[in-house]
Protein backbone atom coordinates (compact mmCIF):
# COMPACT_ATOMS: atom_id res chain seq x y z
CA UNK A 1 0.00 0.00 0.00
CA UNK A 2 1.35 3.50 -1.06
CA UNK A 3 0.90 6.60 1.09
CA UNK A 4 -1.83 7.18 -1.26
CA UNK A 5 -3.80 4.50 -1.43
CA UNK A 6 -6.29 6.47 0.95
CA UNK A 7 -6.59 9.33 -1.17
CA UNK A 8 -6.39 7.24 -4.63
CA UNK A 9 -9.67 5.70 -2.67
CA UNK A 10 -11.59 8.50 -1.88
CA UNK A 11 -11.12 9.79 -5.52
CA UNK A 12 -12.66 6.54 -6.26
CA UNK A 13 -15.40 6.53 -4.05
CA UNK A 14 -16.41 10.20 -4.86
CA UNK A 15 -15.55 11.27 -1.23
CA UNK A 16 -14.86 14.92 -1.32
CA UNK A 17 -14.64 15.44 2.32
CA UNK A 18 -12.12 12.44 2.77
CA UNK A 19 -9.77 14.04 -0.57
CA UNK A 20 -9.57 17.69 0.42
CA UNK A 21 -8.75 16.39 4.06
CA UNK A 22 -6.31 13.72 3.05
CA UNK A 23 -4.68 16.14 0.28
CA UNK A 24 -4.62 19.24 3.43
CA UNK A 25 -2.35 16.13 5.08
CA UNK A 26 -0.54 15.19 2.97
CA UNK A 27 0.63 19.22 2.04
CA UNK A 28 1.17 20.10 5.85
CA UNK A 29 3.16 17.38 6.03
CA UNK A 30 5.77 18.36 3.13
CA UNK A 31 4.41 16.05 0.49
CA UNK A 32 5.04 18.19 -2.72
CA UNK A 33 2.11 19.22 -4.86
CA UNK A 34 2.87 18.01 -7.94
CA UNK A 35 3.55 14.37 -6.32
CA UNK A 36 0.06 14.07 -4.71
CA UNK A 37 -1.24 15.24 -8.07
CA UNK A 38 0.66 12.48 -10.37
CA UNK A 39 1.01 9.69 -7.58
CA UNK A 40 -2.87 10.41 -6.05
CA UNK A 41 -5.42 12.43 -8.02
CA UNK A 42 -4.19 11.03 -11.53
CA UNK A 43 -4.03 7.39 -10.63
CA UNK A 44 -7.29 7.67 -8.45
CA UNK A 45 -9.25 8.94 -11.50
CA UNK A 46 -7.70 6.14 -14.28
CA UNK A 47 -9.37 3.64 -12.18
CA UNK A 48 -12.57 5.83 -12.22
CA UNK A 49 -11.94 6.40 -15.98
CA UNK A 50 -11.41 2.28 -16.31
CA UNK A 51 -14.49 1.66 -14.57
CA UNK A 52 -16.59 3.89 -16.29
CA UNK A 53 -15.72 2.24 -19.31
CA UNK A 54 -16.33 -1.14 -18.09
CA UNK A 55 -19.74 -0.24 -17.10
CA UNK A 56 -19.02 -1.19 -13.60
CA UNK A 57 -20.03 2.44 -12.43
CA UNK A 58 -22.08 5.27 -13.88
CA UNK A 59 -22.17 8.69 -14.53
CA UNK A 60 -23.46 9.61 -11.26
CA UNK A 61 -20.59 7.89 -9.77
CA UNK A 62 -18.02 9.95 -12.07
CA UNK A 63 -19.47 13.07 -11.36
CA UNK A 64 -18.83 12.51 -7.46
CA UNK A 65 -15.40 10.97 -8.58
CA UNK A 66 -14.90 14.86 -10.44
CA UNK A 67 -15.98 16.56 -7.32
CA UNK A 68 -13.73 14.43 -5.19
CA UNK A 69 -10.64 15.56 -7.60
CA UNK A 70 -11.94 19.17 -7.83
CA UNK A 71 -11.79 19.52 -3.98
CA UNK A 72 -8.20 17.75 -3.56
CA UNK A 73 -7.31 19.87 -6.52
CA UNK A 74 -8.30 22.97 -4.75
CA UNK A 75 -5.71 22.72 -2.20
CA UNK A 76 -2.72 22.09 -3.76
CA UNK A 77 -3.47 24.32 -7.02
CA UNK A 78 -1.80 27.33 -4.82
CA UNK A 79 1.07 25.26 -4.19
CA UNK A 80 1.26 24.38 -7.85
CA UNK A 81 0.72 27.78 -9.18
CA UNK A 82 3.28 29.28 -6.87
CA UNK A 83 5.99 27.51 -7.72
CA UNK A 84 7.23 29.95 -10.53
CA UNK A 85 7.93 33.58 -9.49
CA UNK A 86 8.71 34.89 -13.22
CA UNK A 87 5.59 35.15 -15.36
CA UNK A 88 6.12 33.81 -18.54
CA UNK A 89 3.69 34.19 -21.63
CA UNK A 90 -0.24 33.95 -21.67
CA UNK A 91 -1.87 30.91 -22.30
CA UNK A 92 -5.64 30.87 -23.73
CA UNK A 93 -7.20 27.54 -22.56
CA UNK A 94 -10.41 25.78 -22.75
CA UNK A 95 -12.47 22.80 -23.45
CA UNK A 96 -14.06 23.07 -26.78
CA UNK A 97 -17.72 23.64 -27.73
CA UNK A 98 -20.02 20.82 -27.27
CA UNK A 99 -17.68 19.29 -24.61
CA UNK A 100 -17.87 19.87 -20.45
CA UNK A 101 -14.73 17.42 -19.83
CA UNK A 102 -12.74 20.11 -17.66
CA UNK A 103 -10.40 17.61 -15.68
CA UNK A 104 -7.78 17.44 -17.81
CA UNK A 105 -8.00 21.42 -19.07
CA UNK A 106 -8.04 22.34 -15.71
CA UNK A 107 -4.35 20.29 -14.72
CA UNK A 108 -2.75 21.28 -17.64
CA UNK A 109 -3.89 24.88 -16.62
CA UNK A 110 -2.57 24.36 -13.10
CA UNK A 111 0.36 22.69 -14.55
CA UNK A 112 0.83 26.08 -16.88
CA UNK A 113 0.67 28.16 -14.44
CA UNK A 114 2.85 26.09 -11.82
CA UNK A 115 5.05 26.14 -15.18
CA UNK A 116 5.03 30.49 -14.91
CA UNK A 117 2.32 31.43 -17.58
CA UNK A 118 -0.67 33.38 -17.14
CA UNK A 119 -3.47 31.13 -17.87
CA UNK A 120 -6.77 32.47 -18.84
CA UNK A 121 -8.88 30.11 -18.76
CA UNK A 122 -12.81 30.22 -20.88
CA UNK A 123 -14.15 26.97 -18.93
CA UNK A 124 -15.82 24.29 -20.79
CA UNK A 125 -18.11 24.53 -23.97
CA UNK A 126 -15.96 27.00 -25.46
CA UNK A 127 -17.65 28.39 -28.75
CA UNK A 128 -14.77 29.01 -31.72
CA UNK A 129 -15.40 32.64 -31.64
CA UNK A 130 -14.58 33.29 -27.97
CA UNK A 131 -11.28 31.82 -27.96
CA UNK A 132 -10.35 34.10 -30.93
CA UNK A 133 -12.32 37.11 -28.70
CA UNK A 134 -9.75 35.78 -25.71
CA UNK A 135 -6.43 35.98 -27.94
CA UNK A 136 -7.51 39.47 -29.22
CA UNK A 137 -8.49 40.64 -25.62
CA UNK A 138 -5.48 38.95 -23.73
CA UNK A 139 -2.92 40.51 -26.35
CA UNK A 140 -2.37 36.13 -26.20
CA UNK A 141 0.28 34.27 -28.24
CA UNK A 142 -0.88 30.83 -27.71
CA UNK A 143 -4.05 29.29 -27.36
CA UNK A 144 -4.76 25.23 -25.56
CA UNK A 145 -7.80 23.31 -26.44
CA UNK A 146 -8.89 20.29 -24.64
CA UNK A 147 -11.39 17.59 -26.36
CA UNK A 148 -12.74 14.52 -25.04
CA UNK A 149 -15.20 13.69 -27.21
CA UNK A 150 -14.24 12.28 -30.68
CA UNK A 151 -17.53 14.26 -31.88
CA UNK A 152 -16.09 17.29 -30.70
CA UNK A 153 -12.84 17.11 -31.66
CA UNK A 154 -13.56 18.83 -35.01
CA UNK A 155 -14.07 21.70 -33.34
CA UNK A 156 -10.54 22.32 -33.01
CA UNK A 157 -10.04 22.87 -36.63
CA UNK A 158 -12.84 25.33 -36.62
CA UNK A 159 -10.67 27.79 -34.32
CA UNK A 160 -7.18 27.12 -36.22
CA UNK A 161 -9.01 28.28 -39.51
CA UNK A 162 -10.56 30.97 -37.79
CA UNK A 163 -7.36 31.87 -36.53
CA UNK A 164 -5.82 31.80 -39.72
CA UNK A 165 -7.91 33.69 -41.36
CA UNK A 166 -7.55 36.58 -39.39
CA UNK A 167 -4.90 39.02 -40.03
CA UNK A 168 -4.44 39.80 -36.24
CA UNK A 169 -4.32 36.45 -35.37
CA UNK A 170 -2.09 34.10 -37.81
CA UNK A 171 0.99 34.02 -35.73
CA UNK A 172 -0.77 32.52 -32.60
CA UNK A 173 0.41 29.24 -31.87
CA UNK A 174 -2.31 26.60 -30.60
CA UNK A 175 -1.34 23.15 -28.82
CA UNK A 176 -4.25 20.64 -28.01
CA UNK A 177 -4.58 17.79 -26.22
CA UNK A 178 -7.48 15.61 -24.51
CA UNK A 179 -7.56 11.37 -24.34
CA UNK A 180 -8.70 10.71 -27.88
CA UNK A 181 -6.65 13.03 -29.61
CA UNK A 182 -2.98 12.22 -30.94
CA UNK A 183 -0.10 14.06 -32.86
CA UNK A 184 -1.33 12.79 -36.39
CA UNK A 185 -4.70 14.36 -35.59
CA UNK A 186 -3.16 17.83 -34.51
CA UNK A 187 -1.11 17.42 -37.95
CA UNK A 188 -4.27 17.04 -39.77
CA UNK A 189 -5.87 19.94 -38.71
CA UNK A 190 -3.12 22.58 -38.69
CA UNK A 191 -2.45 22.55 -34.71
CA UNK A 192 1.35 23.73 -33.99
CA UNK A 193 1.58 20.82 -31.01
CA UNK A 194 0.02 18.21 -29.40
CA UNK A 195 0.80 16.92 -25.74
CA UNK A 196 -0.44 13.75 -24.85
CA UNK A 197 -0.66 14.90 -21.02
CA UNK A 198 0.08 18.06 -18.48
CA UNK A 199 3.31 18.34 -17.78
CA UNK A 200 4.14 17.66 -21.55
CA UNK A 201 1.54 20.45 -22.51
CA UNK A 202 4.01 22.62 -20.58
CA UNK A 203 7.37 21.52 -22.41
CA UNK A 204 5.58 22.37 -25.60
CA UNK A 205 4.15 25.65 -24.33
CA UNK A 206 8.25 25.97 -23.89
CA UNK A 207 9.03 25.57 -27.06
CA UNK A 208 5.99 27.42 -28.99
CA UNK A 209 5.98 30.65 -27.37
CA UNK A 210 10.13 30.50 -26.39
CO1 LIG B 1 -17.26 11.49 -20.13
N1 LIG B 1 -16.61 10.43 -21.63
N2 LIG B 1 -18.93 11.82 -21.08
N3 LIG B 1 -17.78 12.43 -18.52
N4 LIG B 1 -15.72 10.78 -19.32
C1 LIG B 1 -15.24 9.95 -21.56
C2 LIG B 1 -14.29 10.95 -22.19
C3 LIG B 1 -15.34 8.59 -22.37
C4 LIG B 1 -14.01 8.13 -23.01
C5 LIG B 1 -15.91 7.50 -21.44
C6 LIG B 1 -16.12 6.15 -22.13
O1 LIG B 1 -17.09 5.96 -22.81
N5 LIG B 1 -15.21 5.23 -21.95
C7 LIG B 1 -16.46 8.92 -23.41
C8 LIG B 1 -15.98 9.51 -24.76
C9 LIG B 1 -16.09 8.54 -25.90
C10 LIG B 1 -15.62 9.15 -27.17
O2 LIG B 1 -15.95 10.24 -27.56
N6 LIG B 1 -14.82 8.39 -27.86
C11 LIG B 1 -17.33 9.89 -22.62
C12 LIG B 1 -18.67 10.17 -22.90
C13 LIG B 1 -19.31 9.35 -24.02
C14 LIG B 1 -19.42 11.13 -22.19
C15 LIG B 1 -20.89 11.53 -22.40
C16 LIG B 1 -21.36 11.66 -23.87
C17 LIG B 1 -21.71 10.50 -21.61
C18 LIG B 1 -23.22 10.63 -21.74
O3 LIG B 1 -23.77 11.63 -21.38
N7 LIG B 1 -23.78 9.59 -22.29
C19 LIG B 1 -20.96 12.89 -21.69
C20 LIG B 1 -20.60 14.06 -22.62
C21 LIG B 1 -20.84 15.39 -21.99
C22 LIG B 1 -20.27 16.51 -22.86
O4 LIG B 1 -19.08 16.80 -22.79
N8 LIG B 1 -21.08 17.10 -23.71
C23 LIG B 1 -19.89 12.71 -20.64
C24 LIG B 1 -19.94 13.31 -19.39
C25 LIG B 1 -18.96 13.14 -18.39
C26 LIG B 1 -19.09 13.68 -16.98
C27 LIG B 1 -19.78 15.05 -16.93
C28 LIG B 1 -19.90 12.70 -16.17
C29 LIG B 1 -17.61 13.63 -16.49
C30 LIG B 1 -16.84 14.97 -16.68
C31 LIG B 1 -16.79 15.74 -15.37
C32 LIG B 1 -15.93 16.94 -15.47
O5 LIG B 1 -14.99 17.06 -16.25
N9 LIG B 1 -16.26 17.90 -14.61
C33 LIG B 1 -17.00 12.59 -17.42
C34 LIG B 1 -15.78 11.92 -17.17
C35 LIG B 1 -15.10 12.22 -15.85
C36 LIG B 1 -15.22 11.01 -18.10
C37 LIG B 1 -14.01 10.07 -17.90
C38 LIG B 1 -14.50 8.92 -17.01
C39 LIG B 1 -12.77 10.66 -17.30
C40 LIG B 1 -12.25 11.90 -18.02
C41 LIG B 1 -11.22 12.54 -17.14
O6 LIG B 1 -11.48 13.49 -16.46
N10 LIG B 1 -10.02 11.90 -17.12
C42 LIG B 1 -13.71 9.62 -19.40
C43 LIG B 1 -13.18 8.21 -19.51
C44 LIG B 1 -11.67 8.16 -19.61
O7 LIG B 1 -11.02 9.11 -20.01
N11 LIG B 1 -11.13 7.05 -19.29
C45 LIG B 1 -14.95 9.99 -20.10
C46 LIG B 1 -8.93 12.33 -16.25
C47 LIG B 1 -8.16 13.47 -16.95
C48 LIG B 1 -7.00 13.83 -16.04
O8 LIG B 1 -7.65 12.97 -18.18
O9 LIG B 1 -9.02 14.61 -19.58
O10 LIG B 1 -7.63 12.79 -20.68
P1 LIG B 1 -7.83 13.76 -19.59
O11 LIG B 1 -6.59 14.76 -19.58
C49 LIG B 1 -5.25 14.34 -19.64
C50 LIG B 1 -4.70 14.27 -21.07
O12 LIG B 1 -5.65 13.89 -22.04
C51 LIG B 1 -4.08 15.61 -21.28
O13 LIG B 1 -3.63 15.99 -19.98
C52 LIG B 1 -4.47 15.44 -18.97
C53 LIG B 1 -3.66 14.94 -17.78
O14 LIG B 1 -2.32 14.73 -17.97
N12 LIG B 1 -4.85 16.73 -21.80
C54 LIG B 1 -4.23 17.74 -22.47
C55 LIG B 1 -6.16 17.03 -21.71
N13 LIG B 1 -6.42 18.20 -22.30
C56 LIG B 1 -5.24 18.67 -22.76
C57 LIG B 1 -4.93 19.86 -23.43
C58 LIG B 1 -3.60 20.07 -23.79
C59 LIG B 1 -2.62 19.12 -23.51
C60 LIG B 1 -2.92 17.96 -22.84
O15 LIG B 1 -3.17 21.18 -24.42
C61 LIG B 1 -4.04 22.27 -24.49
Amino acid sequence: MTKYQNLIESIIKGDNINSRDIAQKLVTGGVPAIEILNDGLVPGMDVVGKKFKEKEIYLPEVLMSARAMKAAMEIIKPLLSGSAAKRKGTVILGTVKGDIHEIGKNLVGMMLEGGGYTVIDLGVDVPPEKFVEGIKKHEARLIGMSALLTTTMPAMKTVIDMLKADSKTTGVKVMVGGAPLNQEFADSIGADGYSPDAPGAVDLAGKLIP
